[in-house]
């Protein structure tokens, strides 16, 4: 059964009627830019086919009520402020408040909720639940919110209403993405380039390799990450990292004096640079030629920003070996999923090596597939 067809069973057999409408919204792969978003930088995700789809109808009753069909569990609200509704619901309650706090009147609504993207895997299904849900409130409320503020809306019902200090890719991506292109976005300005990505047109194909380790951002780990970005730039007298450029960084490292501070930066600004080093290839159709670039974001967010763990090291190392043109960690990290770039002949080979390097090890399997770069938020 399509998630969209389980959502629509789902709304029907909680309220006993048909949906007004179905809204999807998918899951991301960032393909280089990792944690330069909250650092007012630069990245570069796909929307990925999975997706989560909202069936949604306006309600005569007030408040709201969601279920899904993952969890088997229907909650209902009326006005919440932040943190007040829990768990998964949460998210929604969430997307409520922030339309509310910015001051619209959001319709009351029944919503059944189905996904395909992998929870708690970096692949940000949070960002699809928020951006299928936000899709689905505007268009049935006539709600004029444009597009490209959207992200920031979800960004705050994740930030303030449920406490994740997460940047704003994971919903620019869910929501602005489109198909058969990378985003290329700029997350101080919120300007987007679409950046032409046809990777069976040049015979190469991007595998994403689930660690199956748990990735948990909203841990510690990620908002010890950001505090380090923000008292270094406090130290540095910049508003953001972003505004430390590459060939500055030595005299910048310099007047830092804690070691691991050092380390996070140079991650940063290093990352900063191979975004738009990525960018350029792509723009000139190079597209083999990023995978070093990838490669070294990868070996970056392992030795200076420290995020990554023995799985998903092992994943790259084990693509490279069979010959990937580049490997790295994609999302927040501690687990979570790996991207590597391989010609597509020989995506089963790759596939085939990693799998056995997970054997050696004693992990447990991964699970592996190509992926395309889909549509952002829409109706369906
Ligand atoms: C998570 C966050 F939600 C994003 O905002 C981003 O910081 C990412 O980790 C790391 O690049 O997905």
């Amino acid at each position: 059964m399509s998630v969209a067809t389980s959502a629509a069973a789902a709304f029907q057999s909680n309220y006993g009627s048909d949906p007004a409408g179905l809204w999807a919204a998918p899951g991301r792969v960032n393909l280089i830019g990792e944690h330069t978003d909250y650092n007012d930088g630069f990245v570069l995700p796909f929307a990925i086919p999975q997706h989560t789809v909202a069936a949604v109808a306006p309600s005569t009753e007030p408040g709201w009520t969601v279920c899904s069909d993952l969890v088997n569990e229907s909650v209902s609200f009326g006005t919440t402020g932040p943190g007040e509704v829990e768990g998964w619901a949460g998210y929604v309650a969430g997307i409520v408040w922030a339309l509310q706090d910015a001051g619209f009147d959001v319709p009351p609504a029944r919503i059944a909720l189905s996904s395909d993207v992998p929870l708690g895997s970096g692949l940000s299904s949070s960002a699809a639940l928020e951006s299928a849900v936000l899709t689905a409130l505007v268009e049935l409320g006539g709600i004029d919110l444009p597009v490209e503020k959207r992200p920031g809306l979800a960004q705050r019902a994740e930030n303030v209403y449920v406490g994740a200090p997460t940047g704003i890719m994971d919903q620019s991506a869910s929501i602005r993405c489109e198909q058969g292109r990378a985003l290329f976005l700029d997350c101080r300005s919120l300007e987007v380039e679409q950046i032409p990505f046809d990777l069976a047109a040049e015979g190469l194909a991007i595998l994403i390799i689930n660690s199956n380790a748990p990735h948990q951002h909203v841990d510690g780990e990620y908002g010890a990450r950001r505090k380090s970005c923000e008292e270094a730039a406090r130290i540095l007298g910049v508003p953001a990292l972003r505004d430390v450029a590459v060939d500055e960084l030595d005299a910048a490292l310099a007047r830092i004096d804690d070691e691991v501070t050092r380390r996070r930066v140079r991650h940063i600004v290093t990352e900063d640079q191979r975004v738009l080093d990525t960018v350029a290839l792509l723009r000139a159709g190079q597209v083999r030629e990023i995978g070093p670039l990838l490669t070294a974001s990868h070996v970056s967010m392992r030795d200076d920003f420290e995020i990554t763990v023995a799985q998903v090291d092992v994943a790259v190392e084990a693509a490279l070996a069979a010959g990937a043109y580049g490997a790295r960690m994609t999302g927040g990290g501690f687990g979570g999923c790996v991207l590597a770039l391989v010609d597509a002949a020989r995506a089963d080979e790759t596939t085939a090596a990693v799998l056995r390097a997970y054997e050696e090890k004693g992990f447990t399997a991964p699970t592996i597939w190509p992926a395309t770069a889909a549509q952002g938020a829409q109706k369906i």
